[in-house]
């Protein structure tokens, strides 16, 4: 068994890439950029602060959707999940008169399993991630965020509530009035995620929620640093696209913890890291207020419907970051 598979193996480290990503919106922007780049030369930070414990289970919602969706396997209705899998597990729990809130499938499970196995084996959380997405075929690196657990809780008026039980068994109805990252200053970024942010061509934010997804990833402590040293270009792709959410409770989010729901919003989240943003053509119209941020714009289609999509959007944000000054050496895209 190899465990040293999430080291970035590209030779010239000006060609590589990272991106940030949270679940489902950043995964496919994570499965284009992986297609139009050459073999190991993407590296994905991903969030790991929505972990939890289920079953007894380790459960990383968030490295297994972008893993899934690397390997082709992911579930196309959901985003997250397996492609074809089936809930008798779930079925069983139920007859045990046990609440299945959140959907586990029979393949699924096994990718738990096997984590929390390594895991009880004394690997890391990004050694484990390593076997598990190699053994899937993955062709990028698959980096959690850090190796220390974190856990996003969220502050509502029906009191402080664990991320999951937000989003999944509440269904994200509560209003949230804020955010916290248990155990974040025990945290820091892993010797694999220093080197991948380090000497790389381009740091892409993926539209994943700025708060919840990217938020906890930029949280680490020593990881805001690593991302301003970093010689390379840096851009996000705005998850706003006119006023809503491309998925999920970003836009309430954004809008009862105050900030504007907007690409504006966004890029003042990110000020100060940021050297463009990419924004959908239906907010073109704020290009001119996010100049005045000192943050380059570019206008695009941003919603990914189809594999076509997400490597149009991934073409296109490799061009801009090559307009701010990068180096980047595409291939040839599979479809
Ligand atoms: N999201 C849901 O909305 N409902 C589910 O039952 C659910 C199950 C689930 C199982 C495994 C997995 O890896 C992800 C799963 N997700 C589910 C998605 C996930 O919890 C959230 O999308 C992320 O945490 C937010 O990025």
């Amino acid at each position: 068994m190899r465990f040293d598979d999430s080291k970035p193996k590209t030779q010239n480290p000006k060609l590589r890439i990272a991106a940030l990503a949270g679940g489902v919106g950043g995964a496919k922007l994570a499965h284009g950029l992986q297609a139009v780049l050459p073999p190991g030369a993407l590296s994905v930070v991903v969030n790991t602060a929505d972990d939890f414990k289920l079953w007894g289970l380790h459960i990383s919602p968030d490295l297994d959707t972008v893993m899934y969706t690397l390997a082709g396997v992911a579930n196309p209705q959901t985003g997250w999940g397996l492609a074809g899998d089936t809930w008798r597990a779930l079925d069983m729990l139920t007859q045990y008169g046990r609440d299945p809130w959140f959907r586990v499938g029979d393949m699924d499970l096994a990718t738990h399993v096997l984590r929390t196995q390594l895991r009880h084996e004394g690997r890391t959380l990004t050694e484990a991630t390593a076997n598990l997405a190699s053994s899937l075929g993955v062709r990028s690196h698959l980096l959690p965020m850090c190796d220390e657990p974190v856990e996003t809780l969220v502050e509502t008026a029906e009191g402080t509530l664990n991320f999951q039980d937000y989003f999944v068994r509440r269904r994200h109805a509560d209003t949230v009035t804020g955010v916290t990252f248990e155990g974040i200053d025990s945290a820091r970024p892993t010797s694999a995620v220093s080197e991948a942010l380090g000497e790389v061509a381009a740091i892409v934010f993926c539209p994943s929620n700025p708060i919840v997804s990217i938020g906890p990833i930029l949280a680490v402590p020593g990881m805001l640093g690593l991302i301003e040293r970093s010689r390379s270009v840096k851009v996000a792709v705005s998850p706003i696209v006119g006023g809503a959410a491309l998925k999920g409770p970003a836009a309430d989010m954004l809008h009862t913890l105050g900030h504007e729901v907007s690409p504006v919003g966004v890029a003042s989240l990110y000020a100060g890291l940021l050297d463009g943003i990419v924004i959908d053509r239906v907010d073109a119209a704020l290009a001119p207020r996010i100049e005045e941020l000192g943050i380059r714009v570019e206008i695009t289609d941003t919603i990914m419907n189809s594999d076509a999509d997400r490597q149009a959007l991934a073409e296109t944000v490799l061009h801009f970051c090559g307009t701010l000054g990068a180096h980047i050496e595409m291939e040839r895209a599979e479809v």
